[in-house]
């Protein structure tokens, strides 16, 4: 059984992608689990090259350092010669009209034209792009949100298709529950999710900013007024939120932990505590594989080439039964 998660380096790692997903992925991830870095996921809307390329650099080197079985981790754009062919042969088998459909697309182009910046075509296709990415694979299980779940059951629509019309090349992946993990949301503003993109840094804490920062961060985190010291999200996000933090970091419910202090600055302490202490050997196994360029390089070559091996013939099989290749 392979389950297969991806995180886009559209900016770069913090608080809500460790403890809502790559703790969870290191800890739980099975032996035939896959976990990629989406660099062309990035390329879907404005971006600047060099920064995507050691963003992507950086992030690998998250996912390992958070102890993610090297084997197990690959970055997309290394399997472009895999990718670009199978995302034609599924962009010839989606209608438009399924393209269109998406959600995240109308709500992003949406963005986009509020901006005042054109909508790439490549964030119309790249649905298709995430259906190469997960029946390459041969994925059995693909665990997302609300957001992805659309992508996952177009994916699901293309296998399908391109089995009972051309012949059978392709496992029909299933969108899963994600195992049960934090949901982190801005520390600036507690109604938003923290974010990548996020344009305000004073509410997002980065996975490898320094203990200093971490704790200014957390110390200017929005509370409320109310003084009272309880676990109840729609009333007191903010405070909420940082309770959620640190009972995920103590791996214990938010309302255990709110029982133990009696003020926000006393929480804010044990916060920042907890968050330095559980980022410092990440951030230190990070930097450590960045500084050792030739060994990451390695490491990422391998994983790229053994995630091409198992890509090589499903690959063949679907340009045979396409009539092409
Ligand atoms: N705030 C969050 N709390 C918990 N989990 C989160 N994840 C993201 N934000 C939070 C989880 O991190 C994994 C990788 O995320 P992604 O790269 O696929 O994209 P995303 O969810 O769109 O992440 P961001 O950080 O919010 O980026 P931008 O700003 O570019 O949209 C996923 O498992 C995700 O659930």
């Amino acid at each position: 059984m392979t389950r297969l998660s991806g995180i886009t380096p559209s900016g770069p790692a913090h608080a809500g992608n460790y403890l809502g997903a790559i703790r969870q992925w290191a800890r739980e991830g099975g032996a035939g689990d896959l976990y990629f870095v989406s660099d062309l996921h990035a390329m879907t809307t404005p971006y600047h090259p060099q920064k995507l390329r050691a963003r992507t650099r950086e992030l690998l080197a998250v996912l390992i350092a958070a102890g993610i079985e090297p084997d197990t981790v690959f970055v997309q754009s290394d399997l472009m010669p895999q990718l670009g062919p199978l995302t034609w042969v599924l962009e010839c088998a989606c209608a438009f009209g399924e393209a269109a459909r998406m959600t995240q697309f109308k709500e992003k182009s949406a963005d986009r034209t509020h901006e005042g910046t054109p909508v790439r075509v490549g964030l119309f296709t790249y649905p298709v792009l995430m259906a190469a990415d997960i029946l390459l694979q041969g994925a059995d299980e693909i665990p997302v949100g609300d957001d992805q779940a659309q992508h996952v059951e177009l994916a699901r629509v293309l296998a399908r298709r391109f089995n009972s019309t051309y012949g059978e090349a392709f496992v029909v992946p299933r969108a899963v529950m994600p195992r049960a993990a934090a949901r982190i949301r801005d520390l600036a503003d507690p109604t938003r999710k923290m974010a990548k993109s996020s344009s305000d840094a004073a509410g997002t804490l980065l996975v490898l900013d320094d203990p200093d920062l971490l704790r200014r961060k957390i110390k200017r985190a929005v509370t409320d007024s109310l003084g009272r010291l309880e676990y109840r999200p729609v009333e007191q996000p903010g405070l909420a939120n940082l309770l959620e933090i640190l009972a995920t970091c103590q791996g214990k419910s938010p309302r255990e932990v709110a029982a133990g202090y009696s003020s926000y600055g006393e929480v804010k302490d044990a916060v920042a505590e907890a968050v330095v202490e559980e980022f410092r050997p990440l951030r230190e196994r990070t930097h450590d594989l960045l500084s050792d360029p030739a060994e990451l390089d390695r490491v990422r070559a391998q994983g790229g080439a053994r995630a091409m091996e198992r890509g090589a013939h499903r690959l063949t099989t679907v340009l045979r039964l396409s009539g092409v290749g």
